[in-house]
């Protein structure tokens, strides 16, 4: 019994040291927020507030990604692998910017 309450201790710990998830809401044509700080292993989330189709990608080298179509209310997941500066547009609406850092 000693020894399972130790091992419950451990899954806990790891629970805490897991890597966090940011929300970024695609709303009225903009990111909320369009500035976020992540560390490497970090989830963002983009959630699409808005009545129609939306869009992230970024060229950048250290995260190179795009979603493709992400239609109203849909949650789309992107892991930040690497350290550094990622810029992140809406190819449907190109006044849509966001700006992630990543930190190690
Ligand atoms: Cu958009």
């Amino acid at each position: 019994m000693k020894r399972l309450m130790t091992l419950a201790a451990a899954a806990v710990f790891a629970v805490t040291l897991q890597a966090a998830d940011h929300v970024v809401v695609q709303k009225d044509k903009a990111f909320h927020p369009n500035h976020i700080k992540a560390k490497v292993g970090d989830r963002i989330i983009f959630k699409n507030d808005d009545g129609f189709a939306h869009n992230a990608f970024s060229d950048s080298e250290i995260a190179e990604f795009d979603i493709g179509m992400q239609k109203p209310g849909q949650d789309v997941v992107v892991e930040m692998k690497k350290p550094g500066k990622v810029e992140v547009e809406c190819a449907i609406h190109p006044n849509m910017h966001l700006t992630i850092e990543v930190e190690k």
